[in-house]
């Protein structure tokens, strides 16, 4: 299915921040005609950028790189030849999960001096309801000198990339849009309609669009809580919860299954719920359900040692002293992205109980503390399966045996559980 329809005049598209966000919307958009300049700080980026070479480990970029031209650049003012200029960069948490606004800040600032008449600012990135309206506009009139809604326009399109989705693309998945006029809702559901086959839902302003996302994400976090509670709890009650949550996905309706876990990572789902939680205490309403899931979720990396010293109790060894293997540092299977992954803190406990941890990811070596497997599990009592990586999928009680490894916790239930029944591994899956 091609795009509905094409704006009138091809506007020239300035894109900033080439990430797992931004480069699939550059590479998009230069496939439909426009002529793009992708803006990055890192000057490392931009030169692979300008080598066709993908700074990012995926396959479909890779390909794309090869088929479309658009200009690499760290010049912010080639946005003055722009009439739409998109603003895709990270927007992590602090430690103490407040929202990190800096680089969308540094990155507007950049913009502002060069931001041309009729001009229409989009803001992807990831934000609580608000900060388009009190952060952004604010930076870009002042620097500018122009008025929003007079001089130029500002609209929010939540980013909703998936990565390593082989079915939700930058090109299909359908988007929300809010913005501060309406000169500019327009012109963004125009440009949006013009690169996508996925629909394109006006919202009724800016910080609509922004409680999108934040909801949507928040929803996926408040699922995996549940279903986490749900496994501690059959883990004592010798209930499989597995077999259970697949037995209630059989209702066509009404129910939504996901899965219990070692703990929540990424980019978004431990994240975003952090920024709906601190904006709405900013304006005095606590969101309880929200902190009373994203501590759930925080202490399943906890849970997941605790079933490991199970293991380790049954063969009467302790875990002080005891090498452990963590396989997966990875935040989900077969991609090496490991932002608030929960291997971290999963190693973190374990050298607290003064385990010595060895850990090992085939996507993240430069991360790991051997470089295969079997150096891995060579000499480690016990195992903690971290990320579902195809290649931990198929660990046999034989495979570990050989090995000496004693006990092993699955901590993606991402193993085939019957086959460790008759072994002599002491075998721990969450909730099952
Ligand atoms: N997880 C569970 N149980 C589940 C699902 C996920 O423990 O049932 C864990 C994963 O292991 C991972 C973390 O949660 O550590 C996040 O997993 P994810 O599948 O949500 O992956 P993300 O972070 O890539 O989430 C993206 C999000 N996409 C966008 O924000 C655009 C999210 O909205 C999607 O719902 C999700 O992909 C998806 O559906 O795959």
């Amino acid at each position: 299915m091609e795009a509905k329809k094409t704006l009138p005049d091809k506007e020239k598209i300035a894109v900033v921040g080439l990430g797992y966000v931004g480069l699939p919307l550059v590479l998009l958009a230069a496939r439909k005609g426009y002529e793009v300049f992708g803006i990055d700080v890192s000057q490392q980026k931009i030169e692979l950028l300008k080598q066709k070479k993908s700074p990012i480990q995926d396959e479909a970029i890779e390909q794309a790189l090869q088929e479309v031209s658009f200009t690499p650049t760290h010049d912010f003012s080639v946005v003055k030849d722009c009439g739409i200029v998109i603003i895709c960069v990270p927007t992590p948490v602090y430690e103490n999960h407040m929202p990190n606004l800096e680089p969308v800040e540094n990155a507007v600032r950049s913009i502002a001096p060069y931001l041309q008449k009729d001009t229409l600012v989009i803001l992807e990135s990831t934000v609580n309801p608000g900060v388009s309206e009190s952060v952004v506009l604010p930076i870009l009139e002042s620097i500018s000198g122009m008025e929003c809604g007079k001089d130029f326009s500002l609209a929010h399109c939540p980013e909703r990339i998936n990565p390593g989705d082989k079915k939700w693309n930058v090109e299909n998945i359908p988007r929300v849009v809010g913005s501060f006029d309406e000169a500019g809702l327009k012109k963004a559901v125009a440009f949006y309609e013009s690169i996508l086959t996925g629909t394109v839902k006006p919202m009724g302003n800016l910080k609509e669009a922004e409680a999108v996302k934040v909801v949507e994400n928040s929803f996926r976090d408040i699922n995996i809580a549940f279903v986490n509670e749900l496994a501690r709890s059959f883990s004592r009650l010798g209930i499989d919860v597995v077999n259970v949550i697949d037995g209630a996905a059989t209702k066509p309706f009404a129910f939504m299954p996901h899965y219990p876990g070692c703990g929540v990572g990424g980019h978004c789902i431990p994240v975003d719920p952090y920024y709906l939680i601190e904006y709405a205490k900013k304006n005095g309403f606590d969101h309880d359900f929200l902190a009373l899931a994203r501590r759930i979720n925080n202490g399943m990396p906890h849970f997941a040692v605790e079933q490991l010293i199970a293991g380790l109790n049954e063969k009467k060894i302790a875990i002080n002293g005891s090498r452990i293997a963590v396989l997966g540092l990875s935040y989900k299977a077969d991609i090496d992205d490991c932002r608030e992954s929960p291997s971290f803190e999963i190693i973190k406990i374990l050298k607290e109980f003064g385990a010595e941890v060895v850990a090992y990811d085939p996507f993240v070596l430069d991360r790991s503390d051997v470089k295969t497997l079997e150096e891995a599990l060579q000499g480690s009592i016990g195992v903690i399966v971290a990320t579902a990586h195809s290649i931990f999928k198929k660990l046999t009680p034989d495979d570990l045996k050989k090995y000496g490894v004693r006990t092993i916790v699955d901590g993606r239930n991402c193993l085939e559980k019957d086959i460790f029944l008759d072994s002599n591994i002491i075998y721990n899956g969450i909730g099952r």
